[in-house]
């Protein structure tokens, strides 16, 4: 009697080898453009950094669902993983991180993690917490209305699930069964808050009272991401309305380069999630399923790698935004 073969993850998901290598290439890059941003911190060449090490599976898992330039992203300023899969590049990540007049989101005029591209419809974040959900159910209502089958998705923290913005959002949303997707990565903490003191219940249960479906994921699994991910687009891309998605992850560094994570977690947290860290976990998978091997992996790492240093060089000797061009975009040209 034949054996057979049962079907691989990947497999069921409908995802092949070339699509895998794509995530994790992906996962790799926003990694180390990362590690580089922390060094042009402590070199005295970038102010602040702000980081998304631990939180590129939720991250690259959802955006691998949309469409680049038709679907709509409001990201936060963690989520670099994300439009780094959608097209930014690290040249433009170091641009941004070290404030030059090339800086694709703001032209070096705003802090880093501030993510904007028109051609990609990456909507750019003011920088309260949250206010991104209102103006992202806006742009899906344009979806609806205009008959499109265009989907959005925003993005936060499990803080930003506190303020009233995002339950405005998601009550809208519900009421008019719009293509929205709300992900949440909660990495358990809101800065020095640890997120049994700032979020009650289940964030995922909430979505049952607005009337729409609300998952909890594993957010250090690409594939489980991704998968949650393909229903919630799936279902606004057909007219069935939003989904939120509560993906469980962690931050593995500080807050930000003007954090002192010493103060409020202990060391030992952190080395215990490093274990389940997401490209480790991906690497693991990729290996047991014959898709890639030690020699593969050091190769795309070195080819990463030496990527990530010419663009933080471009970066570095790009000049900085003419001080002349701060006010251009702020006020209406006479
Ligand atoms: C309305 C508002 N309050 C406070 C802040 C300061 N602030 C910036 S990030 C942050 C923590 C947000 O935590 P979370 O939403 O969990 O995202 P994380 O940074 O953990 O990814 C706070 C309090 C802010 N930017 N806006
Ligand atoms: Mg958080």
């Amino acid at each position: 009697m034949a054996i057979e073969k049962t079907r691989a993850r990947h497999e069921s998901l409908g995802l092949g080898e070339q699509d895998l290598l794509k995530l994790y290439r992906h996962m790799l890059v926003a990694r180390r453009v990362d590690e580089r941003s922390w060094i042009l911190n402590r070199q005295g060449k970038a102010a602040f950094v702000i980081s998304c090490q631990g939180q590129e599976a939720a991250q690259i898992g959802a955006a691998y669902n949309l469409r680049p330039g038709y679907d709509y992203l409001y990201p936060y300023y963690r989520d670099s993983g994300m439009t780094l899969l959608l097209g930014q590049t690290p040249r433009d990540q170091f641009l941004s991180i070290l404030g030059k007049g090339e800086d694709p989101n703001s032209g070096g005029r705003q802090m880093p993690g501030h993510f904007s591209s028109r051609e990609l419809n990456i909507v750019t974040a003011s920088a309260p917490v949250g206010v991104q959900y209102p103006q992202a159910t806006g742009t899906a209502l344009a979806f609806k209305m205009r008959g499109e089958d265009g989907v959005v998705m925003a993005s936060g923290g499990e803080a930003s699930t506190s303020g009233g913005d995002w339950h405005e959002a998601m009550n809208f949303a519900g009421i008019h069964d719009l293509p929205v997707i709300f992900l949440i990565e909660n990495n358990v903490y809101a800065i020095s808050v640890p997120s049994k003191l700032q979020v009650a219940g289940s964030i995922a249960k909430r979505a049952e009272g607005y009337g729409f479906p609300g998952v909890e994921v594993d957010g250090n699994d690409v594939l489980a991401v991704y998968e949650a991910a393909r229903d919630a687009v799936g279902r606004a891309r057909r007219g069935d309305g939003p989904t939120l998605i509560e993906a469980k992850t962690y931050r593995i560094t500080a807050h930000s380069s003007d954090d002192d994570d010493r103060r409020y977690r202990e060391r030992e947290e952190i080395e215990e999630w490093r274990l389940k860290d997401p490209i480790i976990r991906f690497e693991k998978y990729l290996f047991d399923n014959g898709l890639l091997d030690e020699e593969g992996k050091e190769a795309m790492d070195r080819e990463i790698k030496a990527e990530v240093a010419e663009a933080s060089e471009y970066a570095e000797n790009a000049p900085f935004a003419d001080p002349e061009d701060v006010l251009t975009g702020v006020y209406a040209e006479a």
